[in-house]
């Protein structure tokens, strides 16, 4: 696990089970994931220079990961900006609630796949960053 900057905000090994016929992830509650799942949706072919995202969650964790290809994830909490390369199955971002997002620079076979705890809310979204910002500095 490696703690970024950006608050809310780490980056999770995943245990990786492989041997001759190829390698497996499982998903747990506790652990690997730092919380109860919920949903789980995943975004695919993305063409060339899309951007998604561009919110934050008031209430909603969620842990992202590239199960093919790669993806690039800003995440700003307010005060600090990271961009985290998801290229390997292995690897997870933790997204925490109030961090603003951003997915950008996906390669043509990316499949990202997005783990969270509660079930869709569109109220649960901010999408003006300015209000963003007011929120987060309250
Ligand atoms: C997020 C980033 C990482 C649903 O009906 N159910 C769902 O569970 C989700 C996630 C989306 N939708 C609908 C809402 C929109 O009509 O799917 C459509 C596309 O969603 P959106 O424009 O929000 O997609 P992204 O890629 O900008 O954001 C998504 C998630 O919505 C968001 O929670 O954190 O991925």
């Amino acid at each position: 696990m490696t703690q970024l900057p950006v608050n809310g905000c780490q980056i999770l090994t995943l245990p990786v089970r492989s041997d001759e016929r190829g390698s497996l992830v499982a998903l747990e509650a506790g652990a690997p994931l730092p919380f109860e799942l919920k949903r789980a949706y995943y975004i695919f072919g993305t063409p060339a220079g899309a951007e998604r995202g561009f919110h934050a969650h008031r209430a909603l964790i969620q842990c992202a990961m590239c199960l093919a290809g790669a993806c690039t994830i800003t995440v700003d909490d307010g005060s600090e900006r990271a961009d985290v390369r998801l290229d390997t199955p292995g690897k997870a971002l933790e997204i925490g609630a109030m961090v603003w997002h951003e997915m950008r620079d996906f390669t043509p076979d990316a499949v990202l796949l997005l783990v969270a705890d509660a079930p869709y809310d569109e109220c649960d979204y901010v999408r003006d960053y300015d209000e963003f910002l007011r929120l987060a500095r309250s």
